[in-house]
C-alpha cells in the first residue's frame, strides 16, 4: 500500500561528505588528507526532507502557526521558535584582532628529513604529507571590512601531525610594533577605530595610532614594513609569511637551536599600489579572498616554501641585536634562509563558519621538537591565545572538527559548555587505580612533550626592558637603505598619506622629529615636503626620542651602512601564472582574432576575462560572442593587465568609463596592449603610448607582448605617487 504523503519515513540523513546535489557548487579537487577524512563524518550535504533539529519532518516552513488564518501567532509554534531562536544565536564574538580572514586546506611536505635539527613530525619524512589549515587575515578591520587596507596580514598555519596539533601563528611581516606583550592592548586600542565615534574602519591613518607609535620608538622598524607595499599584497599567494619570534628546534638528543620560520611564496612577492588598494576596497572588498578561492577552484594552488634560519645557541649574542627582540630581523645575508619543505593550499573549506571562523590558533600549540624562547612578546602570546579561544569559541574549542587533533585527545579534563566526547567510566583523575592508572604518563615515549632544559640566569625579579632591546632605529634605517627608488617613493608617500590624515600638530611633529628623522634624513625630507611638517634641527643622537616612556638608546653611528637586499620587492616574479587580464570587447570585434588572443593568454597560464558594454554578448564578426562581465561592473583595479583587440578602440575612445579604465591601469603601472586602431583610446585616456609597458601593435603580437610585460609585474615608475597628478 502506498504511504500517505507526510507519513512516509524520511530517508536517512546523508552524513557523508563529497555528496554533490545538482544545485551544489562544483567540488574542489578531491584531496584526501587524513584531516579531510577526519572531517567527513561531520560534513553534511543537504538532505531531501526538511526536519527540525530534533529530526522531526517539517510539513510547512513558510507560515507560522496562528490561532486562525488572520490571528496572532501561537507560543506553541515550536517550528518557528526553534528556527528563529537558532538564528538569534548564529554569531560568535569576532576575533578582537585579525577578525577579517579567509582560509584553505592543504598539505605540507618536507624535502629532506630535518631530524638532525628537530623531532617535529612534519619535518621528518619526505614521503609524508602533513595536512594543514591556513587562515589569512587583516589585523585592524572588523569581520565585514575590506581585504585591502594598509595593514599587516596574518598567516596562521595549523599542522595536524601524528604528534598533535602545531600552530605556527605568523604574519606577512617579520617584525612587530612592540617588544613586550603588555603593550598589545594599547597598540590595538590605538589602531582600532577611535572609541567615541568608531571611525575609521580598518585604517591606521588617524590620530590615535600615530599618537601611540610616535611615543613608541620601538615600532619604527615595523612602521617601515607597514608603510611599504608589503602591506598591500596582490594576493595571499604572493606574500611572505614569518613566525616573527625566535623559536627553538629540538632534536632527539635534546640539542636545541634557535630558529626563525619563513614562508616564501613560489609566485614571488607582489603587491598592489596604494591608490589601487583603496579603490579595490570599494569595488571588490573581497578581492584577496576571492582570488584565493578562485585560484584553488581552478587548480592553481598557492604554494610556499618553509624556510629556516637556524642559529646555534653559542651564537646567540653575536648579532649586535637581541634574538629575543621581535622588532628585529636576522638579515638573510647574515643567516641564510634554508628551504626545507613546501606548503600547498589545495582545497577550499566547505563551510566558512564551521571551519574558517571557528578555527582556533594558539602559539602554545606546539609539538615535540619545537620550543619557545624568552621573547617577552611570545611569552605574552602564550597566555593570550588560549584565553581568547575560551572566550570566543568556548572551553571545548579543541573538540570542534576543524580544531580537533588527528591523534585523539585523552586526559582527565571534563565537561564545560558543549562537551562533545562521551568519556566512559568513573575515573577522571590521576593518580588512580580504579581506572588501571589510565590515561598514563609516558616518560619514555619518543613523542612525549618535554620542555627544553634551558639554563636561566639567576637575578632579581624585574619589570624592565633589557638594554639589549634599545636600538630601535638601525634596522628601520637598514630597511630604507635596502629599497629601490620607487619603493622609497611609495614608503614616503604612505607616511605622507597617513600624516596628512592626522589632525593633531603635536603628534605630526613628534612623528617627524622623534621617529622619521632618526630612521633616515632622506625619508624625513620627502615626508616633510609632502606634509608640510617641518624637520627641526634640534634632535640629539644620544637621546633621540625624549618623549617616549621607553626611549630609544643612542643612535648607532654605522646604521647607514646596513643593507639587506633581500628586503626589496623590486624583483620580477618567478611566474605570472594566474594573473588576470581584462580583454575589452565591443560590437564589431573579430571573432577569430579574439579567440586566438584568449587562447594565447590561457596558454601562458593567465586568466583572461572578457568585458563587454553590457552583460550577455557582443555582436562579433562571427555572431554573438559571450562576455564574462559588463563594463560598469568590471573595474580596472581588479585586473593585472589590459588588452584591447582590433575594432573596439575607436568606439571606446568616446566613453568615459573606458577612458577611466585605461587611465587607472596606467597609473597603477599595469601592462597595457592595444591594437593599432586603439591609439585614439590611449590618447583620450591620457595614456602616453610611449610609456614603458604600453604596447600598440598588430593583434598577433598583443598577447605575447603583454605576457612579457607581466613578467615585470608592474611599471611602478610611471606615476610619482608623492606628487599625484
Ligand atoms: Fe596575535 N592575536 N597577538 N599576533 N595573531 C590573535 O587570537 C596577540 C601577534 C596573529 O587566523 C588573537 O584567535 C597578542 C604577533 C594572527 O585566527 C589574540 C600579541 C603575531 C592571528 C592575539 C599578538 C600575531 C592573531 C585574536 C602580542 C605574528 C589570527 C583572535 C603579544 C607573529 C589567527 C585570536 C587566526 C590573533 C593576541 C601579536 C599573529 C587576541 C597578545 C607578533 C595571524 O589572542
Amino acid at each position: 500500500m502506498a504511504a500517505e504523503p507526510g507519513n512516509a519515513l524520511p530517508p536517512m540523513l546523508p552524513r557523508t561528505s563529497g555528496q554533490v546535489t545538482p544545485n551544489d557548487k562544483p567540488p574542489s579537487p578531491p584531496q584526501d588528507t587524513d584531516k579531510t577524512l577526519d572531517l567527513q563524518p561531520d560534513t553534511l550535504a543537504p538532505g531531501q526532507q526538511l526536519t527540525t533539529n530534533q529530526g522531526v519532518t517539517v510539513s510547512d516552513d513558510q507560515n507560522s502557526l496562528k490561532s486562525h488564518v488572520r490571528g496572532p501567532t501561537l507560543l506553541e509554534d515550536i517550528l518557528m521558535r526553534e528556527k528563529i531562536t537558532h538564528f538569534d544565536h548564529e554569531r560568535i564574538p569576532e576575533r578582537v584582532v585579525h577578525a577579517r580572514g579567509t582560509a584553505a586546506h592543504g598539505v605540507f611536505q618536507v624535502y629532506e628529513s630535518q631530524a638532525h635539527l628537530t623531532m617535529a613530525a612534519p619535518l621528518q619524512d619526505p614521503t609524508v604529507k602533513t595536512p594543514v589549515f591556513v587562515r589569512f587575515s587583516t589585523v585592524a578591520g572588523s569581520r565585514g571590512s575590506t581585504d585591502t587596507p594598509r595593514d599587516v596580514r596574518g598567516f596562521a598555519v595549523k599542522f595536524y601531525t601524528p604528534d598533535g596539533v602545531w600552530d605556527l601563528v605568523g604574519n606577512n611581516m617579520p617584525v612587530f610594533f612592540i617588544q613586550d606583550a603588555n603593550k598589545f592592548p594599547d597598540l590595538i586600542h590605538a589602531v582600532k577605530p577611535e572609541p567615541h565615534n568608531e571611525i575609521p574602519q580598518a585604517q591606521s591613518a588617524h590620530d590615535t595610532f600615530w599618537d601611540f607609535v610616535s611615543l613608541t620608538p620601538e615600532s619604527a622598524h615595523m612602521l617601515m614594513w607597514v608603510m611599504s607595499d608589503r602591506a598591500l599584497p596582490r594576493s595571499f599567494a604572493t606574500m611572505e609569511g614569518f613566525g616573527v619570534h625566535t623559536f627553538r628546534l629540538v632534536n632527539a638528543d635534546g640539542v636545541s637551536r634557535f630558529v626563525k620560520f619563513h614562508w616564501k611564496p613560489l609566485k614571488g612577492v607582489c603587491s598592489l599600489v596604494w591608490e589601487e588598494a583603496q579603490l579595490i576596497s570599494g569595488k571588490d572588498p573581497d578581492f584577496n579572498r576571492r582570488d584565493l578561492w578562485e585560484s584553488i577552484e581552478r587548480g592553481d594552488f598557492p604554494e610556499y616554501e618553509l624556510g629556516l634560519q637556524v642559529v646555534e645557541e653559542t651564537d646567540e649574542h653575536k648579532f649586535g641585536f637581541d634574538l629575543l627582540d621581535a622588532t628585529k630581523i636576522i638579515p638573510e645575508e647574515v643567516v641564510p634562509v634554508v628551504p626545507v619543505g613546501k606548503l600547498t593550499l589545495n582545497r577550499n573549506p566547505d563551510n566558512f563558519f564551521a571551519e574558517t571562523e571557528q578555527v582556533a590558533f594558539h602559539t602554545g600549540h606546539i609539538i615535540p621538537g619545537i620550543d619557545f624562547t624568552n621573547d617577552p612578546l611570545l611569552q605574552g602570546r602564550l597566555f593570550s591565545y588560549i584565553d581568547t579561544q575560551l572566550r570566543r569559541v568556548g572551553p571545548n574549542f579543541h573538540e570542534l572538527p576543524i580544531n580537533r587533533s588527528l591523534r585523539p585527545a585523552d586526559n582527565n579534563q571534563r565537561d564545560g559548555f558543549a562537551r562533545m566526547t562521551i568519556n566512559k567510566g568513573r575515573v577522571s583523575y590521576f593518580p588512580n587505580s580504579l581506572g588501571g592508572g589510565c590515561p598514563m604518563h609516558s616518560p619514555a615515549a619518543a613523542a612525549a612533550f618535554r620542555s627544553v632544559a634551558v639554563k636561566e640566569q639567576p637575578g632579581p625579579k624585574v619589570r624592565e626592558r633589557s638594554p639589549s632591546f634599545s636600538d630601535h632605529f638601525s634596522q628601520a634605517t637598514q630597511f630604507w637603505n635596502s629599497m629601490s627608488d620607487w619603493e622609497k617613493d611609495h614608503i614616503a608617500a604612505a607616511f605622507a598619506f597617513e600624516l596628512n590624515q592626522v589632525v593633531d600638530e603635536v603628534v605630526r611633529d613628534r612623528t617627524m622629529n622623534e621617529i622619521l628623522v632618526n630612521i633616515h634624513k632622506e625619508l624625513a625630507a620627502m615626508v616633510s615636503e609632502a606634509t608640510g611638517i617641518a624637520v627641526s634641527p634640534a634632535g640629539s643622537p644620544e637621546a633621540p626620542t625624549p618623549s617616549a616612556p621607553t626611549p630609544a638608546g643612542p643612535l648607532r653611528k654605522d646604521a647607514d651602512k646596513l643593507r639587506s637586499p633581500a628586503l626589496s620587492m623590486d624583483k620580477p616574479p618567478p611566474t605570472i601564472k594566474g594573473r588576470k587580464v581584462a580583454v575589452l570587447l565591443g560590437d564589431g570585434v573579430d571573432t577569430g582574432e579574439v579567440e586566438a588572443l584568449l587562447e594565447a593568454l590561457s596558454a601562458a597560464e593567465l586568466v583572461p576575462e572578457t568585458i563587454g558594454p553590457r552583460a550577455g554578448a557582443v555582436a562579433a564578426s562571427g555572431g554573438p560572442m559571450k562576455v564574462n562581465r559588463a563594463a560598469p561592473n568590471a573595474p580596472s583595479v581588479v585586473y593585472d593587465a589590459v588588452l584591447v583587440p582590433t575594432g573596439v578602440g575607436p568606439a571606446l575612445a568616446a566613453q568615459t568609463l573606458a577612458q577611466r579604465f585605461l587611465h587607472e591601469a596606467w597609473r597603477h603601472g599595469k601592462p597595457i596592449a592595444v591594437a593599432s586602431d586603439a591609439e585614439t583610446l590611449l590618447e583620450a585616456s591620457g595614456v602616453p603610448a610611449s610609456s614603458d609597458g604600453v604596447t600598440v601593435a598588430e593583434a598577433a603580437e598583443l598577447a605575447e607582448q603583454l605576457t612579457t610585460d607581466l613578467g615585470r609585474h608592474r611599471f611602478p615608475r610611471r606615476v610619482s605617487v608623492l606628487r599625484p597628478s
